[in-house]
């Protein structure tokens, strides 16, 4: 009991650390951008939901724009980032709430492994895996939770589904999720996404390096490059149609104090197909 406390008191630690370092360029004093008045947008034909709109290289707003969304039944909404300069978000809804799951998780270590049994690959110059040791004594090697960086369906048989659109994810809620995740959501311009480019172009140059000269072409070329792609599909756009009424929270899985909500009211058009009560 006691150990596991502790255990969760480093792991929180681990977590904060981690998270002021993803958003090295946030300022704290904009955290105060998050009113708690709610702006509403109200649509016949769903609605967009921008986030972190208008940040810039000295400000950064952490923001869901609108807050609530309000549609019909049978609507989308779609989030989008459009300030190049904002930093990582997701849209995040757990709509079971016994569901917990972080973006930053300790994984259990094989029996009578450690942390230096772990190669670092080649295109990184320095690192260290973080371990932290478990209530058991075991280690635990902590790593990012592909649940929370990719875009994900956990169904009422906690299965995980991993939503198929590298860049524009589409989803329709069909009753049976626990928890609905974006991915990581951030503006097609981003500097991010030429980094993705940028590794794009790295793999061109390996495959023409294995054409003429396999291993030295290979390496060189992917040093630089591979290092700044991130480990996570960037996405741009994030659509989710919501065919039942109902308010539906949801969160930023980064920076879990971000909140929205979607409103869905019975519209009159798609209320003839589908029943309501359970
Ligand atoms: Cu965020």
């Amino acid at each position: 009991m006691n150990n596991n406390a502790l255990f969760m008191g480093a792991l929180a630690i681990v977590v904060i650390g981690v998270l002021a370092l993803a958003s090295i360029s946030s300022n704290p004093a904009l955290y105060a951008q998050l009113s708690p008045e709610t702006d509403t947008a109200t649509t016949t034909n769903g609605a967009t939901v921008e986030i972190g709109a208008g940040s810039n290289a000295t400000v950064q707003f952490f923001t869901f724009s609108p807050q609530s969304a309000e549609i019909n039944a049978g609507e989308t909404v779609t989030w989008t980032s459009p300030s190049p300069y904002s930093d990582i978000h997701t849209v995040t809804f757990v709509i079971d709430q016994n569901v917990t799951s972080d973006a930053i998780l300790p994984f259990a270590l094989p029996i009578q492994a450690t942390a230096s049994d772990f190669e670092l690959l080649p295109p990184f110059s320095a690192g260290e895996p973080l371990t932290i040791e478990t209530p058991d004594g075991q280690q635990a090697i902590v790593a990012l939770n592909k649940l929370v960086w990719y875009p994900a369906v956990l169904d009422d048989t906690d299965e995980t589904t991993y939503l198929n659109g590298t860049e524009d994810v589409e989803y329709t809620l069909d009753g049976t999720e626990k928890a609905l995740n974006s991915g990581i959501i951030i503006a097609p311009f981003a500097p991010l996404d030429e980094n993705m480019t940028g590794a794009a172009e790295s793999e061109l140059t390996i495959s023409e390096g294995v054409m003429n000269d396999t291993t030295e072409t290979t390496t060189g070329s992917a040093d630089s490059e591979l290092g700044q792609a991130p480990p996570f599909p960037p996405v741009s756009t994030f659509a989710v149609t919501f065919n039942e009424p109902g308010t539906y929270p949801y969160f930023c899985a980064i920076h879990p104090w971000m909140g929205g909500q979607v409103i869905v009211a019975d519209g009159n058009t798609s209320s003839t197909g589908s029943t309501l009560t359970p």
